[in-house]
C-alpha cells in the first residue's frame, strides 16, 4: 500500500521506523505533505542564498526569518494548520523567485531553486519530494539528521531573533547546510563532517541565545516556584518563548487576572526581570503530553508560543490560542511583525470570564541552577567533589513524552546513588523534579538549568569543572550522560554535545528511527552512543556495583 505519508523525526515514531497512515503526534497525512514541500522550497530558497552569499550579495533578516520560521513550523507538534503550510510555501517561492533574479551563476544551482508554481501543483510535488525521495539509507539517514539539527536550530534563533539579536553567520550557515542536503555529490563522509559542522553551530546558536535571554532578563538564579493555584482568573503560558512571556506579562499588569507558566516556559521564574510581575502567580502542570487533563482543568486560556501542542479537545479548544511559528486550525492565532509587540487583548478578555484554575498540585519545585547560578557555587560543588560528599553528576537532559517506557527516568533519578547529583534542562526534568530527592549539604540533587536550549548552561558547567579540576579531556570529569529526547530540538542538542567532544552519551528511551544501521555505527564507533537498558542494568553500567 502506498504510503499517505512518511515521518519519522520524532520519538514516538509510529512502531519505531515511521508515521506512514497519519501522526502518532496527531498531525495528518495532508498536513505532513505540505511540511514536506515546505522543507523542499526552503531548501530551493537556501540555495539560492548560499549563492548569492557566494557572489557576495547581501541577503536580508527578512529571509532568515522565513528560513527559520519555516523549519520552525515543521518541528514535531509546533503547528498543524495546513494552511499555515500553504500560506509559507507561497510566500517561500515568491521570496526565491525574487532573489533567483539576483543570482549570476545559476547553472550551479540545484532544481529545488528553480521549482515555481501555483497551489494546484502543490499536492503532487509534495508527494516526490519527501524523505523517501533519497533512496540510499545511509545519505537520506545523515541528510535528516542534519535537517532536524537545524530544525531544532531554527527554533534557537527564532527565539534569539524575537529579543533582536540576529547571527548571521549562523543563518548563512543553516540555510548552506540545507542546500547541502540536497547536493548528490555529497559523500557519506561529506554529510558526517556536515553533522558535526551543525553541532559545532548548534554551540554557537545555543549560546546566542543565553546571550539574547540573560541581557534581555538578567542571569537565571536559584528560585522557588510555587505549583498551586490562586483564587483569580489565570492565563497558561506555555513554550519557549520568554519575549511572549514579557508582553503577556506586561499586558496582564493589574487586570484581575493571573498567568501561569507551564512545561518549558518554566524557567521564565528563573530569571530576575520577571520577579517583579506579582500576577506572575507559578507553574501549572507538566510536561507537555498531560495538556488533555491539565488545560481542561486549567479553566483559563492557554497561550502556546512553540511545539509542544496535543490536538485539543473540544472542551478547551476555544480556550487554546498560538502564536508565532505554532498553529492549531481553529484556535486563535495572534502575531505581530517582528520587533513589534502583540496585542494579547482577546485572550486576556477572554480569560476574565473564565473560572480560575483548579487545583491539581501543590508546594513547590526549585529550579534556575544555569551557568551564573552554578559558578557562584563553584567553591561548594568542588569542595563536595573532593570530599567525595558528590561522587557523580548524572546530565539528565531532554524531552518528556507519553510512552509508559519514560517511566525508567523517573525510577532511575529515584534509585540513583544519594552521592549522585542530577543535572538538568529542558522537560524531561518533570519525570523527577517534584520527587523529594534531598539535596547534598545544601546543593539540591536535582540541579535544572532551565529550557532544552539551557543545556549550553550544563555544557558550560562541564567545561567549567574540566579547569577548575585541571583535566585535558571533559570525559575524565564525573559526569554521565543519560539523555532523553523526542522532537529536534534535542537533536541539536545532541550534535552540540558531540562537537563539544562528550562521548558515551546514552539516549533513550529509544534511538532516533533516522539512524540507519550504518549511520548508528559510525555514532556507537566514535562516540560512544548507547541506548538506555534496564534501571538496574544502567545503575551498574554507569555506577559499577556499590
Ligand atoms: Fe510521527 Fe513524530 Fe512525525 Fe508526528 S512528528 S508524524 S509522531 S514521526
Ligand atoms: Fe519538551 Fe516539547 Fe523537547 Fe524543550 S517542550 S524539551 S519535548
Amino acid at each position: 500500500m502506498e504510503n499517505k505519508m512518511f515521518c519519522y523525526q520524532c520519538q514516538e515514531t509510529a512502531g519505531c521506523t515511521g508515521c506512514t497512515v497519519s501522526g502518532v503526534c496527531g498531525k495528518k497525512p495532508e498536513v505532513a505533505l505540505m511540511q514536506d514541500l515546505l522543507i523542499y522550497v526552503t531548501k530551493g530558497l537556501s540555495a539560492v542564498t548560499t549563492q548569492l552569499r557566494k557572489e557576495g550579495k547581501a541577503v536580508s533578516e527578512e529571509v532568515n526569518h522565513l528560513v527559520s520560521v519555516n523549519l520552525f513550523a515543521t518541528i514535531t507538534n509546533a503547528n498543524f494548520d495546513r494552511e499555515v503550510m500553504v500560506k509559507r510555501i507561497t510566500q517561500t517561492i515568491e521570496q526565491k523567485e525574487m532573489l533567483l533574479s539576483q543570482v549570476e551563476n545559476k547553472a550551479v544551482l540545484p532544481k529545488a531553486a528553480s521549482w515555481n508554481s501555483d497551489e494546484s501543483a502543490y499536492e503532487t510535488k509534495a508527494k516526490l519530494v519527501g524523505i523517501l525521495a533519497t533512496k540510499d539509507e545511509d545519505i537520506r539517514s545523515l541528510r535528516e539528521l542534519i535537517i532536524y539539527g537545524i530544525k531544532g536550530l531554527a527554533a534557537y534563533t527564532k527565539h534569539a531573533n524575537a529579543l533582536m539579536k540576529d547571527d548571521l553567520e549562523l543563518d548563512a550557515f543553516m540555510q548552506e547546510a540545507l542546500a547541502k542536503t540536497l547536493d548528490d555529490s555529497l559523500s557519506v563522509d561529506d554529510l558526517i563532517a556536515l553533522t558535526l559542522e551543525t553541532g559545532k553551530y548548534g554551540v554557537q546558536g545555543m549560546a546566542d541565545l543565553d546571550e539574547a535571554n540573560t541581557s534581555a532578563y538578567g542571569h537565571p538564579e536559584l528560585t522557588t516556584v510555587d505549583i498551586g493555584v490562586r483564587s483569580n482568573p489565570g492565563i497558561l503560558i506555555s513554550g519557549h518563548d520568554l519575549k511572549d512571556l514579557e508582553q503577556l506579562l506586561e499586558q496582564t499588569k493589574g487586570t484581575g487576572v493571573d498567568v501561569y507558566t507551564h512545561s518549558e516556559m518554566l524557567a521564565g521564574h528563573y530569571y530576575p526581570f520577571f520577579k517583579k510581575y506579582d500576577h506572575f502567580a507559578g507553574n501549572y502542570g507538566n510536561a507537555w503530553w498531560k495538556q488533555k487533563e491539565e488545560f481542561e482543568s486549567f479553566n483559563g486560556p492557554i497561550l502556546m508560543t512553540t511545539n509542544c501542542i496535543v490536538p485539543p479537545k473540544d472542551s478547551y479548544k476555544d480556550r487554546l490560542w498560538t502564536t508565532g511559528a505554532a498553529g492549531f486550525p481553529g484556535c486563535g492565532h495572534i502575531d505581530a511583525p517582528y520587533g513589534q509587540v502583540k496585542d494579547f487583548t482577546p485572550i486576556i478578555e477572554q480569560a476574565k470570564k473564565c473560572q480560575p484554575p483548579k487545583e491539581i498540585e501543590s508546594g513547590s519545585i526549585v529550579g534556575g541552577f544555569a551557568h551564573e547560578q552554578v559558578f557562584a557555587l563553584a567553591d561548594k560543588v568542588v569542595d563536595a567533589v573532593k570530599s567525595g560528599a558528590i561522587k557523580k553528576f548524572v546530565v539528565m537532559a531532554g524531552c518528556d513524552g507519553r510512552q509508559k517506557s519514560r517511566s525508567y527516568y523517573t525510577e532511575f533519578a529515584e534509585k540513583l546513588p544519594k552521592d549522585a547529583v542530577i543535572l538538568t534542562a529542558g522537560c524531561a526534568k518533570y519525570k523527577y523534579n517534584k520527587l523529594d530527592l534531598g539535596d547534598i549539604g545544601g546543593i539540591p540533587r536535582v540541579l535544572d538549568a532551565g529550557q532544552c536550549n539551557d543545556s549550553y548552561s550544563l555544557a558550560l558547567i562541564a567545561l567549567k569543572l574540566k579547569e577548575v579540576f585541571g583535566l585535558d579531556d571533559i570525559n575524565d570529569l564525573p559526569i554521565v550522560y543519560n539523555i532523553a529526547w523526542y522532537e529536534q530540538k534535542a537533536v541539536i542538542v545532541l550534535l552540540a554535545l558531540l562537537y563539544l567532544g562528550v562521548k558515551n552519551i546514552h539516549l533513550g528511551p529509544t534511538l532516533p528511527a533516522f539512524l540507519s544501521e550504518n549511520v548508528a555505527k559510525v555514532l556507537v564507533e566514535n562516540f560512544g552512543i548507547a541506548g538506555i537498558g534496564t534501571v538496574e542494568d544502567d545503575l551498574k553500567l554507569f555506577f559499577g556495583e556499590e
